[in-house]
């Protein structure tokens, strides 16, 4: 074992979703570990925007513009991203949206881009990147999920119903992809001053309730997911499988 447990030198990682949020600034701290860092999101210009700063900060990145929701492209993406690096340790699958609608109001079609998105891509990105882990013995895949992968509140419907699938496809991939060298685990955000939660940020009495809510008393900054995506990819969490990761000042241990 290294003696660096949260040395991620020479690991590819890819990151989806990761043009700005939660995302970036996991993209980032693993980068800052040493990874090569694949920054994925649909828009290349905002890919490159997000680039820059990391890349002048000496940090290896690369963009990858593709749609997590087009699972052809996505699946031929990470073979051609496997085959030009020759390797694939660490996928985090975090691209994610909302939908916040009283349920009256809820189409069907709202239901299906939620859970296409948030649960459906992850399956097939987590399939198609556990081919080459598998046949390295080694690999890392890290979901994105929710202090609302275990709790609920109104009108995110889809989004709760994704978040709590992806919790339990951490589970049966873990099952699956223990014995073959693959360890995957999901972390569990609480609220986040990110761009997905600007309609949630912009209601004060929201604001309030988050922070009355949560024991730390406050919201999240977005680079405070870091640690967590970091341990979870290097040799310190070598033995860390199937694990809910909450990241949420405290707030799915209080009522
Ligand atoms: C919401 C938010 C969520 C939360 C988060 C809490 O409307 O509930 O958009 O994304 O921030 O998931 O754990």
């Amino acid at each position: 074992m290294t003696t660096d447990l949260f040395s991620l030198s020479g690991r590819v990682a890819l990151v989806t979703g990761a043009s700005r949020g939660l995302g970036l600034a996991m993209a980032e701290a693993l980068a800052r570990h040493g990874a090569h860092v694949v920054i994925n999101g649909r828009n290349e210009a905002s890919l490159e925007t997000a680039a820059a700063p990391l890349r002048a900060a000496g940090l290896s990145v690369e963009t990858l513009a593709v749609d997590v929701g087009d699972g052809p492209a996505t699946r031929a993406a990470i073979d051609a991203l496997a085959g030009r690096h020759g390797r694939l340790d660490i996928l985090i699958c975090n691209a994610g949206i909302q939908h916040r609608k009283p349920l009256p109001e809820w189409e069907m079609q709202d239901w299906e881009r939620i859970i296409h998105i948030n649960l459906s891509s992850c399956f097939a990105m987590a399939q198609a990147a556990a081919r080459h882990m598998v046949a390295r013995r080694s690999g890392r895949i890290i979901m994105t999920g929710s202090g609302m992968s275990v709790l609920a509140r109104p009108t995110v419907h889809g989004y709760v119903a994704a978040k709590s699938g992806l919790w339990g496809l951490t589970r049966s991939l873990a099952a699956e992809l223990g014995p073959q060298g693959v360890n995957v685990n999901c972390i569990a955000p609480g609220f986040f001053k990110t761009e997905l939660n600007e309609a949630i940020l912009a209601n004060p009495e929201f604001v309030a309730w988050v922070e009355g809510r949560t024991p730390l008393k406050r919201w999240a900054e977005p680079a405070e997911i870091g640690g967590a995506a970091v341990f979870l990819a290097a040799a310190a969490g070598s033995y860390v499988n199937g694990h809910l990761l909450a990241v949420d000042g405290g707030l799915i241990s209080v009522v």
